[in-house]
């Protein structure tokens, strides 16, 4: 049995991730909880006795470098994150500590017990930021302007530097947007399907959101997660852009997923005065609202996963109109309850 030990398990991808490990059947699972007041192993429900679980936080050096001398694991996911984009504009410090700084408490544990491990390590398309170049390749210049963006940053050249300094296995995942069925509540895509059957139940009146012209290369988490294992299957490391190769914008989201509750979505107004109107029914259904407008937004990503299709074969069997159709259909069973 291989050992893997994986940062986040608790989160969309971790549990994801540590699903698909768990169907191979050659993996013994370890995965890292927070200590938390409310319960937050709701996705790791129909694995849970299946797998370890150990308390850490990837911002404590102790603990990070306690768990991997432990475990001493084959193969290391760097999935934990404070991964909200807007957040990290409340929450800088935090966001740098966790997300720039948890990634080098693992290099450096694994670097002192464990130099084999291969290490795979939770990239993201918001280093592209405000895009230097469309569609953004392995190879684009990374311009983030966020400090989530900006902390990632830091975390992806670390990575590289430990596999170049040390001859490390470390793969960076340049992962575009992908969601799913157990996405965050917070997300907008998740957001947006929930709200809808709320609001078909009466359960909720009206859905606020920012920037609805805002455009994301949106994939399926489960698509992804082989990605990042196939990285860390290859004989040499690198990095990898994943992405589906389309973008839409989070308007378009909407139309799509609205005839799944019935609903026809028309627009009205411009800018923060614009209003989404059910046709049907004459009802406003969304309010776009200042208060979830970023400081600074990234207008549009667009991914080509040319490297990854080439190198590991990998290609995003899930596309749009599909991911929709998923979510919307899953939102529908639980009644737009969260995780
Ligand atoms: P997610 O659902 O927000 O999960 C984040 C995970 O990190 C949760 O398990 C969370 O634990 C854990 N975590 C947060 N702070 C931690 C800390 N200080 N110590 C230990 N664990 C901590 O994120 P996701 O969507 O699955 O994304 C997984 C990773 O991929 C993240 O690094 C994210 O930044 C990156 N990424 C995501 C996307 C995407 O579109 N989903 C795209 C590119 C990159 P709790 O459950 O206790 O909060
Ligand atoms: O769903 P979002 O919050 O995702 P965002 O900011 O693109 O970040 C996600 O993808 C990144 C990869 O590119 C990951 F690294 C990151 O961890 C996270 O998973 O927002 C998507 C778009 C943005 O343009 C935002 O301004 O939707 C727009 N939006 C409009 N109204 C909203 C809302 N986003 C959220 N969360 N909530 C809204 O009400």
């Amino acid at each position: 049995m291989k050992k893997v030990l994986i940062f986040g398990i608790t989160g969309m991808d971790g549990a994801n991730l540590a699903e698909f490990l768990l169907n191979k059947g050659d993996y013994e699972i370890w995965g890292v909880i927070r200590r938390s007041s409310s319960f937050n192993t709701g996705r790791l429900t129909n694995f849970f006795d299946n797998i370890n679980l150990v308390y850490g936080d990837v911002t404590d050096s102790l603990n990070v470098d306690s768990l991997i001398y432990d475990i001493k694991p084959d193969e290391v996911y760097m999935l934990a994150a404070q991964s909200h984009v807007k957040i990290s504009f409340n929450l800088p410090l935090y966001t740098a500590q966790v997300d720039s700084l948890g990634i080098l408490n693992i290099l450096e544990g694994c670097r002192k017990h464990c130099p084999n491990t291969k290490i795979y390590n939770a990239s993201t398309s918001e280093l592209f930021g405000d895009v230097l170049e469309i569609p953004q390749t392995e190879l684009t210049k990374f311009n983030p302007i966020s400090p989530y963006g900006i902390s990632k940053q830091f975390a992806f050249y670390i990575c590289k530097n430990y596999r170049e300094s040390y001859n490390m296995f470390i793969c960076n995942g340049i992962l575009f947007n992908h969601e799913g069925e157990t996405r965050g509540s917070t997300f907008v895509t998740k957001k947006i399907t929930e709200a809808l059957v709320k609001i078909k139940n009466g359960e909720q009146e009206i859905l606020k959101l920012g920037n609805v012209n805002a455009k994301r290369d949106w994939g399926y988490s489960k698509c992804y997660i082989e990605g990042m294992w196939l990285m860390l299957q290859q004989d040499t490391p690198d990095d990898y852009v994943l992405a589906t190769g389309e973008n839409h914008s989070i308007r378009e989201f909407i139309e799509e997923a609205a005839p799944y509750v019935g609903m026809d979505i028309i627009w009205q107004g411009e800018g923060i005065n614009e209003k989404g109107i059910d046709k049907n029914t004459g009802n406003i259904i969304i309010d776009v609202d200042l208060k979830y407008f970023r400081p600074s937004e990234v207008n549009e990503l667009l991914g080509d996963y040319t490297k990854a299709k080439t190198i590991l074969g990998w290609e995003p069997k899930v596309k749009f109109k599909e991911i929709v159709k998923i979510m919307m259909e899953h939102d529908i069973k639980t009644g737009g309850k969260s995780n």
